[in-house]
This record gives C-alpha cells, sequence and structure tokens, in this order.
C-alpha cells in the first residue's frame, strides 16, 4: 500500500515537472482536496530533494504574503515561506522569461545570514547579530496555477510561488540605513507603476526573518549560516513581458535594473 509520504513525494515530482517545464497545471486542491497546510509544506520539503538530485541546492528562503493585501486575497492572516535554490538566481541585468508562465515582480531587501539562526521569540538584536549584510533585491513570483488563483495550500506546495530573484551589486552594512523607512519605487519601461515602504513587510523587515525562523522552527528547520532570505514584496507585485525594461530604485541603497526577453531575438 503507498504510504502518504509517497504519494507526497508523487505530487512534489509533478510540481517539479510543472516547474522546471514552465508549465501552468490545476490546483493541487481539486485533485487532493484533504491535503493539510502541514502536508504543503512536507510537498515543499520533497521538492527540495527532487532540485537536489539535478544538484540545484537551496541557497536560501523566501517570506511570502508579508502584506496585509497579499494575505487578504489568499484568505490567510499569515505569511508563508518557500525555498530558493542556486538556479533561481538571475546574474547580470536579463531575466530570461524562458521557463515562465505568467511572472510578476516585485522589490524586497534579502539578508545573508552569517550564523544559524533558530528558535522561537528571537530579537531584532539576534537576527541584527546572525546578519551579514543586506541586499536590495527584486524577486519573480510565477505560481504555477492557472490564472495565479490558488488556496493557500496550493500556493504552499509550490514553493510560495518562488521562481527567480535578482540580488543587487551593492551589500551594505545592516546598520546602514532604517529598512522600515526605506522608499522603493518601481519603473516599467520608464513608467513609474508601484512604490512602497520597508514597513509594508510586517511592519520591518527584520520581523519577517523572526517570523520565517518561529514557523521553520515549528516545522523543526532552521535559518543557516550563508542563506540568502527574501523578506517579502513591499509592493505589489507587476506583470512583465518580453522586451519590458525593469528599474527599481531603493533610495539610499542604490537601484536594480533589468530587461526581460524570452530569448527569440538572441
Ligand atoms: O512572494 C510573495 O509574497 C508571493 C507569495 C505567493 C502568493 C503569490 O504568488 O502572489
Ligand atoms: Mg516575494
Amino acid at each position: 500500500m503507498e504510504t502518504k509520504t509517497q504519494s507526497l513525494k508523487q505530487i512534489a515530482e509533478n510540481i517539479d515537472f510543472h516547474q522546471t517545464k514552465g508549465i501552468e497545471m490545476d490546483k493541487l486542491t481539486i485533485a487532493y482536496p484533504n491535503l493539510s497546510v502541514r502536508d504543503a509544506y512536507e510537498i515543499q520539503e520533497l521538492w527540495e530533494q527532487c532540485a537536489k538530485k539535478r544538484e540545484d541546492n537551496k541557497i536560501g528562503w523566501k517570506m511570502g504574503l508579508t502584506s496585509i493585501a497579499k494575505q487578504k486575497s489568499v484568505g490567510v492572516n499569515e505569511p508563508i515561506y518557500g525555498r530558493l535554490t542556486n538556479s533561481m538566481e538571475v546574474k547580470g541585468n536579463t531575466l530570461s522569461l524562458k521557463g515562465l508562465i505568467h511572472p510578476r515582480v516585485e522589490p524586497e531587501v534579502a539578508f545573508v545570514m552569517k550564523k544559524d539562526l533558530k528558535g522561537k521569540n528571537l530579537t531584532p538584536r539576534d537576527v541584527w547579530s546572525a546578519t551579514e549584510f543586506i541586499m536590495p533585491a527584486v524577486e519573480v513570483i510565477d505560481s504555477r496555477y492557472k490564472n495565479f488563483s490558488f488556496t493557500l495550500v496550493d500556493v504552499v506546495a509550490d514553493n510560495a510561488s518562488s521562481s527567480r530573484f535578482i540580488l543587487s551589486n551593492q551589500a551594505f552594512s545592516p546598520f546602514h540605513s532604517p529598512m522600515d523607512s526605506l522608499e522603493v519605487s518601481m519603473y516599467r519601461n520608464g513608467e513609474k507603476v508601484q512604490s512602497g515602504l520597508g514597513s509594508a513587510v510586517l511592519g520591518h523587515p527584520v520581523k519577517s526573518i523572526i517570523k520565517l525562523a518561529e514557523m521553520l522552527d515549528r516545522d523543526g528547520l532552521g535559518i543557516e549560516a550563508g542563506m540568502v532570505v527574501l523578506t517579502g514584496g513591499m509592493t505589489e507585485a507587476i506583470n512583465i513581458y518580453d522586451g519590458d525594461t525593469v528599474k527599481v530604485e531603493f533610495g539610499p541603497l542604490g537601484s536594480i535594473s533589468f530587461n526581460a526577453s524570452n530569448g527569440k531575438d538572441e
């Protein structure tokens, strides 16, 4: 008889197939209405093993649904977490749209950790003393579900819509400037399309790291030294298409610019 872990593994392999091929899929909860959020995080962990077999190793974590607006859109009152792997990091200033379905981008602050961070009831001081540096970042989210439509269980199993991320060329001391008052503006093809503040991320991006450590602790995990952590979107995400140019200004932390390309003209 098939054990629960075997069937969760099959689901993880199916999600992996759709993620790597960039093919959209039906919501998992249509075929598996009894899956729990705990099962969905187990699917994510099993997916990490699928990626590892391709030598696509975990290099970090992401927090999602960190704004009240996003939580409302999925009908939850808690953020979610996902995993970042080596192949998701975009190096250079071209975002290839190959293998992406309906990508959206959002500005974030990334923390890079120098020490393990684990446990409940951590304080900002615990986080700062475990942080090596911070970097402006852009996350590319790309739900594998049709029309970006999902339940909490679906989105957690789909690795919190993780798909790509871009880090700035410049790292900063975590003590450089207050991150809750950090202002960002996002431009698409020269037109300002979004602006926001660091405080949109659970009040302060440091709180996102505390929340991640708490959620991982609940699941018997922790943030490992060397990991990159994307703390959550500071504005709403915008759709991007072939040929778009995106620039995100992070005030005193500089900017990130990239072009989206389906590679057909190269
Ligand atoms: O990074 C995010 O906040 C996205 C989490 C998943 C929800 C979505 O795909 O919009
Ligand atoms: Mg995000």
